[in-house]
């Protein structure tokens, strides 16, 4: 079976292709390249649809869509579904988890708590036997760090400690990040209802 996946993030493409391939190894994750549709929604689970519904609308074929983020207790949530723009457009990675370090400098523990979150849409168009939706959520506990460290990962992964280590999430291994993490968990949810769809 191949399904769409509805993104230009390279390192979701790659965290999706190692959680699904070894949970689902007769899956075939083929990358989206039609056109992008504007995420004007105001919650993860809008922004993921809008992304998953235009993917399938353009390919005939069971498209998936993440919309995910960091949100900080203490933020009340943010960066949220802002995290991908946190230090403006096209500011970048660096520049994103650096605003978000200083706007919590004065902040001590245990008040830097904060979670990633990872919304997963799941679109089925009628040209492939729908139409069918469904969403599956995940959520990663942790804390923002003092200061960035660690080299794997993408995004936020090098200020955020999840709940049970002492390091960063760019400190795991890739394969310990893909067994905790948000999108982890948000696929543990996901499996089941691909394989209802895949087996009817
Ligand atoms: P697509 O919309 O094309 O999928 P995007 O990167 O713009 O790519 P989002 O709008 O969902 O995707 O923004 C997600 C942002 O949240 C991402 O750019 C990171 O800054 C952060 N993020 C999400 N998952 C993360 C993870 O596992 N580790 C670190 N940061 C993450």
């Amino acid at each position: 079976l191949e399904i769409v996946l509805a993104t230009h993030n390279q390192h979701k493409v790659d965290e999706f292709q190692k959680i699904l391939g070894e949970r689902m190894p007769g899956l075939t994750v083929l990358a989206y390249d039609g056109p992008e549709p504007v995420e004007d929604g105001t919650s993860f689970e809008a922004n993921a649809f809008i992304k998953a519904r235009a993917a399938a609308a353009h390919t005939g074929r069971i498209s998936l869509a993440d919309d995910s983020g960091i949100a900080v207790d203490v933020m009340g949530g943010s960066p949220g579904i802002f995290s991908a723009r946190w230090a403006g457009p096209g500011a970048g990675a660096q520049a994103n988890l650096e605003l978000l370090l200083a706007q919590l400098s004065d902040i001590r523990d245990p008040h830097r708590a904060a979670h990633f979150h990872c919304t997963i849409a799941l679109v089925v168009p009628e040209a492939a036997g729908g139409p069918h939706e469904h969403a599956a959520v995940g959520r990663w506990q942790g804390r923002i760090a003092l200061a960035e460290s660690g080299a794997h990962g993408f995004g936020y992964d090098p200020i955020f400690v999840p709940e049970g280590f002492d390091v960063s999430a760019a400190e795991l291994a890739p394969e310990v990040k893909n067994a905790h993490s948000h999108r982890a968990l948000a696929f543990a949810e996901l499996i089941p209802e691909l394989e209802r769809i895949t087996a009817a």
